[in-house]
């Protein structure tokens, strides 16, 4: 196992603009990463098993519902801190981060955001300690970037709900308590449903085979007339303004995970650019070297800017989704090619598991695809600014 000897960089001197809880709350996750992920990540990853004694760890570092409000569990933190949490998560692997935001705001947003109090405290505070785990069930077999076609459906029975259908590449599935589940109603419009692990017809079959994101779970949800009983039914939004709120939240913590997977790559190849010797000296002393590394800190720093300036926009609650999916995209593009970059810089140390380089390169994969493709937000912008829709 190799010895986790990370150093954050810090170009332009962000940390000023950061507040003490910021840096409390950054440097907190920081060294829970050091001291529970980098030891067992890359064992886990090359085993592709979900190592699920990190829940509660997660939970404890509130890492589970930052901005939550304290009364059910959550840390009552603001989205600054949030970003940060999964800035430092994903440092560690995006698989990591992927549990975290996933509970945080697919599930724990949803139930806060559109749920009743009985809801509410049913679940956020199980969900906050990592007692729950959950998952987030909108993309179907038929229906990835279009959720809006899902045939996922519920049935009113009187005393109960009728729920039948599928949803695929669900994260934390096949270990989730509880599923936060986006079905059409006899009218066809979308409704959030709570169904948990035990009802009847209710399964979660793993997938496997994953070459990306092998330490984080991903399965199936099926759905063979499950009894959901009518208060689980999430009642406070409908339509598919519903599941795509809690997606605002979370591809802006994304946004900040991809900056901690490239840092990381950054980071270990400035490192290793300094100690690998070729042609007597170090190859860091080479101008195409010292080009790439240029450039990976130049764009670390804008994308750094750039979630600043929109964590202090959520906080005020002016972000738009356009401008949280420009930052997807922009930043999970950033650190795939940094990634490359890195990963070459090391020559053949840096396809090994010695260095975290591919773990991150073959993990981004999962992350530029799930949340809205590279090409969707891309749309999602080009709709924005001229006011045309190209996605159909
Ligand atoms: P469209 O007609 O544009 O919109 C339908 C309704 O939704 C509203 N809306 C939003 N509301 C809140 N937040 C947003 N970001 C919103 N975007 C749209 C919109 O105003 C409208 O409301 P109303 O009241 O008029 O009905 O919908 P469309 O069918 O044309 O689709 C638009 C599109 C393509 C942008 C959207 O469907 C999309 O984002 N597709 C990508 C799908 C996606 O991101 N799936 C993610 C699944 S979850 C996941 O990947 C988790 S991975 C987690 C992990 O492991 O970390
Ligand atoms: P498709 O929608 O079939 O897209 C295929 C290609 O076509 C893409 O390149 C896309 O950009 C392009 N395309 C599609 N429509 C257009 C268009 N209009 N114009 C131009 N190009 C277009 N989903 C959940 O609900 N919950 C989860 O927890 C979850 N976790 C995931 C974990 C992993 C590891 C992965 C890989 C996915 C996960 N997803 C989850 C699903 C993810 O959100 C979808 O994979 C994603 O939305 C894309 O859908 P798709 O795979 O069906 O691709």
């Amino acid at each position: 196992m190799a010895t986790d000897l990370f150093q954050a960089p810090d170009y332009y001197n962000m940390d000023d603009l950061l507040n003490e809880e910021h840096k409390m709350v950054r440097d907190a996750a920081r060294d829970w990463v050091k001291k529970s992920i980098s030891p067992i990540i890359e064992d886990a990853c090359e085993k592709a098993e979900f190592p699920k004694q990190i829940v509660s760890g997660l939970g404890e570092i509130g890492a589970f519902g930052p901005y939550i409000p304290e009364e059910y569990g959550g840390a009552g933190l603001d989205q600054i801190s949030y970003g940060l949490i999964m800035q430092e998560l994903e440092r560690g692997d995006s698989g990591v981060r992927s549990t975290a935001s996933v509970q945080s705001s697919l599930v724990m947003y949803p139930i806060y955001k559109y749920g009743t109090e009985e809801q509410r405290k049913k679940y956020l505070p199980k969900l906050a300690s990592g007692e729950y785990l959950g998952c987030f069930g909108l993309t179907e077999p038929d229906h990835g970037s279009n959720p809006g076609g899902m045939e996922t459906n519920y049935k009113d029975m009187g005393d109960h709900y009728l729920l039948n259908g599928s949803k695929m590449w669900i994260s934390n599935a096949p270990f989730a308590d509880v599923a936060v589940v986006w079905a059409k109603n006899e009218e066809g419009r979308i409704y959030g449903l709570i169904v948990e692990r035990g009802m009847e017809g209710f399964t979660t079959p793993e997938t496997h085979g994953k070459w990306s994101l092998r330490a984080s779970a991903t399965g199936e949800l099926v759905f063979d007339n499950v009894k959901v009983p009518k208060e689980n039914l999430l009642p406070n939004k409908s339509g598919l303004g519903a599941p795509l709120g809690c997606l605002d939240s979370a591809r802006f913590g994304i946004a900040w995970g991809a900056i901690g997977a490239a840092m990381d790559c950054y980071d270990t190849a400035l490192r290793y650019s300094k100690e690998r010797m070729q042609f007597d000296k170090p190859i860091g002393g080479f101008q195409l070297q010292q080009k790439k590394l240029a450039e990976m800190i130049t764009e670390i720093t804008k994308a750094q800017l750039l979630t600043l300036r929109l964590g202090q926009l959520r906080n005020e609650n002016r972000a738009t989704s356009a401008q949280i999916s420009m930052a997807k995209r922009n930043n999970v593009d950033m650190a795939m090619t940094i990634a490359r970059d890195a990963r070459q810089m090391l020559g053949g140390m840096g396809i090994t598991g010695e260095y975290p380089i591919m773990r991150h390169m073959m993990n981004l994969e999962s992350v530029v695809t799930y949340e809205g493709t590279h090409d969707i937000h891309l749309l999602i912008t080009g709709l924005d600014v001229t006011g045309l829709n190209a996605f159909k």
